[in-house]
């Protein structure tokens, strides 16, 4: 992941044309996935550090070592930072990098989802337990098994099925897993053991979980994203095409799957009838943000919605230090999502 050239951005400019403001400050934070549980909004993000690595465009400066859990009352409440909540010293299959998590509810527990490299520097995905949203959580000792690459996003259906959306290339590893198994091929470049650009884009994987929800009933199937005239979404279509950051939500019976374009910095959507798709390409939900990455959530509260965001504002464009932030999301009459600018024209 190339870093952005942050010289010429005037920070006090952009903070006060910012839609929104970092909603914690005393730490980094990203990737944040937003509940609403028992009232209270909850938010999992991933816990931002410099641990030193070197910086690599499969993402080794990534180097988060632990989980806090923030939640809020109510949006524009001061939040709470509830500590830590998982710390990979006590995960007994994880090595490093806990990328973005998510988190689920079920008869009174609370699953924490996380990707983390395992032990052979294979990205898997993992949960641990708590009887408090807030944590602290317990993982389990292994990962899910047959589980894969990061991001992993859980969505509760109004039946009471829970599927789990994941997924991400580059340092991801998602394209390493492009033929079934994990092709171990030194890897040189970020792209290598993707698609051709002219060949249907490696999609996100989504897979219903069993009723403990500590496996996947099936084996994981591609959410595919179409175009306009009903074709796959191509590897080259790189400002449309599926990154990594998965996030699926209902709205008015519908199901929308919206995800980062990674190296062309959009938040995208696409909706379809059913979880598992195919959906159908619609628009941009958040323009560029300042930082490499993008990641979001959307989540309802109290009859309006919001989009959970981050950006690398507060460290001054730092690509790994960054920070939530949250901004209302709204709809037209269509269900098409309104794009958001995060920082208003000057
Ligand atoms: O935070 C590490 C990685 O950066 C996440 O897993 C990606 O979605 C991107 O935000």
């Amino acid at each position: 992941m190339p870093e952005d050239p942050v010289e010429h951005i005037d920070f006090d400019d952009l903070d006060r044309r910012a839609v929104s403001q970092p909603l914690i400050t005393k730490i980094y934070t990203a990737d944040p996935s937003a509940h609403v549980f028992n009232g209270r909004i909850y938010i999992y993000p991933s816990h931002d550090i410099d641990a030193g690595d070197a910086f690599d465009d499969l993402g080794s400066h990534f180097a988060m070592e632990d989980y806090h859990v923030l939640s809020l009352s109510k949006p524009g409440e001061e939040i709470t930072d509830h500590g830590i909540a998982l710390h990979i010293k006590d995960v007994p299959w994880a090595s490093k990098q806990m990328w973005a998590p998510d988190a689920a509810q079920k008869n009174g527990k609370y699953y924490l989802y996380f990707p983390a490299k395992d032990h052979d520097d294979i990205f898997r995905i993992g949960v641990a337990i708590s009887y408090s949203p807030s944590g602290p959580f317990i993982p389990q000792p292994q990962a899910l098994r047959k589980s894969f690459s990061i991001d992993p996003a859980v969505f509760k259906d109004d039946d009471g099925s829970y599927y789990m959306y994941f997924g991400g290339i580059w340092g991801g590893q998602l394209q390493r897993w492009r033929f079934g198994s994990f092709n171990a091929e030194e890897e040189m470049s970020p792209v290598a053991h993707l698609p051709a650009d002219n060949e249907p884009a490696l999609c996100a994987k989504v897979a219903r979980l069993t009723d403990d929800l500590l496996e996947f009933v099936e084996e994981p199937k591609d959410a595919i994203i179409l175009d306009e005239n009903g074709k796959p979404l191509l590897q080259g279509d790189n400002k449309r095409r599926f990154f990594e950051a998965s996030w699926l939500h209902k709205y008015k019976g519908k199901y929308y799957f919206s995800y980062s374009t990674g190296d062309t910095h959009f938040i995208c959507y696409a909706i379809a009838d059913n979880p598992y798709g195919p959906f159908i390409y619609k628009g941009r939900i958040l323009n560029p943000v300042v930082g490499w990455t993008s990641h979001h959530s959307i989540c309802e509260f109290e009859d309006k919605w919001y989009l959970f965001y981050h950006d690398s504002s507060l460290s001054k464009g730092i690509t790994h230090l960054r920070s939530v932030k949250m901004t209302e999301l709204t709809y037209d009459e269509d269900g098409k999502i309104q794009t958001i600018d995060p920082y208003k024209a000057k």
